[in-house]
């Protein structure tokens, strides 16, 4: 268990606004907790429009960017933070591509979502944003280090 230690990533996820009026919170968490992840920060929270055009930064200058941050904080979401060995990157695979007429049934997006503006969940896209993100997002004290009983059987 020590070896996979320096192994152990963390990834900022979210479920959007839609995914959590839809109902879906235990749909999407649930397929994180089974796959093996574990879940280190949780909180609900109505972000404000300058708060979500933090978080979306990179897109300033995309013709959706505007549309996305009133749409990001238009009601709740979910914000979490997994931990788990390639989180970041399978979390991606998870979730399925940004448009959910592109992503595979069996992915979150591909089960659960119809169009790209309306896409339910959000992932950091790699190691700097996921540090980003949570930073943006939480504080460090938030993230809980716990060990848990089935890791050993998971590692
Ligand atoms: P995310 O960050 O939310 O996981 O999505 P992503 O990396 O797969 O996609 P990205 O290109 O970063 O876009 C961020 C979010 O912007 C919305 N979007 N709308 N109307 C459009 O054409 C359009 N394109 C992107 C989506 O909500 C996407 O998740």
């Amino acid at each position: 268990q020590e070896a996979h230690a320096a192994q152990m990533e963390q990834t900022f996820i979210a479920i959007k606004p839609d995914g959590v009026q839809r109902g879906l919170i235990s749909e999407i968490v649930s397929r994180f907790e089974r796959k093996g992840f574990k879940l280190v920060a949780i909180k609900v929270v109505v972000p404000s429009k300058e708060f979500a055009e933090k978080h979306y930064h990179d897109l300033k200058e995309r013709p959706f960017f505007n549309g996305l941050c009133d749409f990001l904080s238009s009601g709740p979401v979910i914000a979490m933070v997994w931990e788990g060995e390639g989180v970041i990157k399978y979390g991606r695979k998870l979730i399925g591509a940004t448009d959910p007429q592109k992503s595979e049934p069996g992915t979150i997006r591909g089960d659960l979502a119809v169009v790209v503006g309306r896409n339910i969940i959000h992932g950091s896209d790699g190691p700097e944003t996921a540090k980003d993100e949570i930073n943006l997002w939480f504080k460090p004290e938030d993230l809980v280090s716990y060990s848990s009983n089935a890791e050993k059987w998971i590692y």
